[in-house]
C-alpha cells in the first residue's frame, strides 16, 4: 500500500486501468456503492432497497429531530428551517429516475479508477417533499446572486482536497428545473443511505446535482468552487482538458436479462420459442423517450413503448421475442424525442462518465426439454 501521506497529499490523477481485472480498491467501492438488480427493470418504482447508491465519503448519520437547512450568503432574509417546518410545507411526490453520471464506467476502455458500474446505477422512486423555487424566493437572493449552491453533511479527501460534498445550479438552471426539496422515498422517511433526513432532487439531470444530507443552502454572488462541481463532474477528452459541466441524462434503455442466469457470468440460458424481453428506457431534461429497438444479432426491430409515469420518469417497452435455437446477442436501444440515439459503442471521456451504450446481453437458446 502506498504511505498514508501520499494519499491524503497527492493531486495526482488516478492511473486508467487497461485490464478486465479489477483492484481491491475498486472492488470495496464496488461493495459500499451497490447497483440496482436488473431484474427489477420489469417495475415502474425501483423498491427502495435495490435502489443504487452513491455515496463519496462516509455516510453521515444524522438527527432528524435535531436537524437544520440552513439559507445564508446572498439572501435577504437569511433564515434556519427544522424538519418539521419543512414537512408543513406544501407537498408533492413525483416520480424521477435517477442515474449516476458514472454508470456504464467499466465500459470505456481505458477504464478510469472509480467506481465500476456497468449497467446498474439507475432506478426510479417517488420522491416527496416540497418544491425548493419558492423557498429560495422566500429567502431572497441579492441582485448580484449568481449561483445558489447545497452542501451536505459528508466530507472526505479525493486527490488530495479535503471538502465537503456539494454542488450549485443557476438561479436560472433553479427556474428551470422542477427541483424538490425532499424528506421522503416510496412513501417512508428518507434511508440513512439515500440522504436522510433532508436532499434535494434535481429532475432530469444525472444523480451527482442530487445532494444528499442537505444541512446549506448558500446565495453566492461568484461561481461556485467547490471541488464536485469543478472538478470531479466534467467531461473531459484528455487529462488535461478543462473540461465541460455533466448535466441532464443521456438517453439510455436497459433490459431485464431473460431466462435463467449462469452464477459468476450472468449468461442467460432461454428455451426456444416466445420470450416476452422488457425493459425501462428514459431520457433527461424531461424529455420524452421516441423510440426503442432491440436487436437480436445485427437485426433489429421496434419495441412496443408505454407512457412513462410522468414527465422525468422511464418508460415500459416490450418485444416478443421469436427465440430460435443458438447464440444471440441481444441489445436495446432507444430514441428520444429530440433525435438523440443511443450509440452501439461507448463514448469516450477521460472519467467514463455518461456512458449510453445499448446494453448488451449474450444468451444461449436451447429447444425446449421433453
Ligand atoms: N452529500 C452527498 N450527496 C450526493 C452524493 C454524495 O456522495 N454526497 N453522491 C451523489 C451522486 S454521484 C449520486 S449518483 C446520487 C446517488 O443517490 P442515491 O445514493 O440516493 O442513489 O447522490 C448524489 N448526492
Ligand atoms: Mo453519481
Amino acid at each position: 500500500m502506498k504511505p498514508l501521506a501520499d494519499i491524503f497529499h497527492s493531486a495526482e490523477a488516478r492511473a486508467h486501468s487497461e485490464t478486465d481485472e479489477y483492484s481491491r480498491d475498486e472492488v470495496r467501492l464496488a461493495n459500499r456503492n451497490s447497483g440496482a438488480l436488473l431484474e427489477t427493470l420489469g417495475l415502474d418504482v425501483t423498491p427502495t432497497g435495490t435502489h443504487y447508491l452513491l455515496t463519496h465519503f462516509d455516510v453521515p448519520l444524522l438527527d432528524a429531530g435535531a436537524h437544520e437547512l440552513r439559507f445564508h450568503g446572498r439572501f435577504a432574509r437569511p433564515c434556519t428551517l427544522t424538519l418539521d417546518e419543512i414537512r408543513a410545507m406544501p407537498a408533492e411526490t413525483l416520480p424521477v429516475t435517477m442515474e449516476c453520471a458514472g454508470n456504464g464506467r467499466a465500459g470505456v476502455a481505458p477504464r478510469s479508477r472509480s467506481q465500476p458500474w456497468i449497467y446498474e446505477a439507475v432506478g426510479t422512486s417517488e420522491w416527496t417533499g416540497t418544491p425548493l423555487a419558492p423557498l429560495i424566493e422566500t429567502a431572497g437572493p441579492l441582485a448580484d446572486t449568481v449561483e445558489i449552491s447545497f452542501t451536505g453533511a459528508d466530507r472526505g479527501f479525493d486527490a488530495g482536497h479535503l471538502h465537503a460534498f456539494g454542488r450549485s445550479l443557476t438561479l436560472q438552471q433553479l427556474a428551470d428545473l422542477d427541483v424538490l426539496l425532499v424528506y421522503a422515498m416510496n412513501g417512508q422517511p428518507l434511508l440513512p443511505q439515500h440522504g436522510a433526513p433532508l436532499r434535494i432532487i434535481v429532475p432530469g439531470w444525472y444523480g451527482m446535482a442530487s445532494v444528499k444530507w442537505l444541512t446549506d443552502i448558500e446565495a453566492l454572488a461568484a461561481p461556485y468552487q467547490g471541488y464536485q462541481q469543478v472538478k470531479t463532474y466534467q467531461f473531459r477528452d484528455t487529462r488535461e482538458d478543462v473540461g465541460r459541466p455533466i448535466t441532464e441524462i443521456r438517453v439510455k434503455s436497459l433490459m431485464v436479462p431473460p431466462g435463467v442466469p449462469d452464477w459468476l457470468t450472468r449468461a442467460r440460458y432461454v428455451q426456444a420459442g416466445r420470450v416476452d424481453l422488457v425493459g425501462r428506457a428514459w431520457s433527461g431534461g424531461g424529455v420524452p423517450v421516441a423510440r426503442v429497438e432491440v436487436g437480436v444479432g445485427d437485426d433489429w426491430f421496434d419495441a412496443e413503448l408505454e407512457p412513462s409515469p410522468g414527465r422525468y420518469a422511464w418508460a415500459k417497452w416490450r418485444f416478443a421475442w421469436d427465440a430460435a435455437p443458438g447464440e444471440h446477442r441481444l441489445r436495446c436501444r432507444a430514441t428520444d424525442a429530440n433525435g438523440a440515439v443511443q450509440p452501439l459503442d461507448a463514448p469516450w471521456d477521460v472519467s467514463g462518465f455518461a456512458n449510453n451504450a445499448a446494453q448488451v446481453v449474450d444468451v444461449l437458446v436451447v429447444k425446449p426439454s421433453g
